[in-house]
């Protein structure tokens, strides 16, 4: 399969989160090297989750998303927020899912260093 047909749940996700103006933006852009996301000093800049897919060597296929920033303020700056909240929320499920496969995917083949290396990242970062 071409990496650009490969479909969003077989990506890595990589999301950027925080408070407004803190340069979420202007990560993404310089990560991707593109001029992805508005970039600019005036908080709340982002309103909308902006992603995008692309391939991002070495990890291949990507999601790459911006998202507005999560102490917005207001009646608009509520539904911002909840818009910011959606997306982690979908990038850790994302994240279990692969984290589930690969444990899977590890018994099966009973591969003893790749159930080390999730142990560790299962002890070191609680579930995955
Ligand atoms: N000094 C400094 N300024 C930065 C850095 N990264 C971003 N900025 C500036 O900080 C301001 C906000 O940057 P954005 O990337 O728009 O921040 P954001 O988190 O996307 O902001 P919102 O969309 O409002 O949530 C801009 O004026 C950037 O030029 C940095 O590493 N150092
Ligand atoms: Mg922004």
């Amino acid at each position: 399969m071409a990496l650009n047909q490969t479909p969003a749940g077989e990506r890595v996700h990589i999301g950027f989160f925080g408070r407004r103006n803190a340069g979420k933006s202007s990560l993404m852009n310089a990560v991707t090297g593109q001029e992805l996301a508005v970039v600019s000093e005036v908080k709340g800049t982002t309103t909308d989750p902006v992603s995008k897919t692309m391939e991002l060597l070495p990890l291949g296929p990507v999601m790459v998303i911006d998202t507005p920033g999560i102490d917005d303020e207001g009646e608009l700056g509520d539904l911002r927020v909840r818009k910011s909240r959606k997306a982690i929320q979908q990038i850790l499920q994302e994240a279990d899912e692969s984290c589930a496969k690969i444990a899977e995917q590890a018994s099966q083949k009973k591969e003893e260093a790749v159930k080390a290396v999730i142990g560790k990242v299962v002890g070191t970062y609680g579930s995955c």
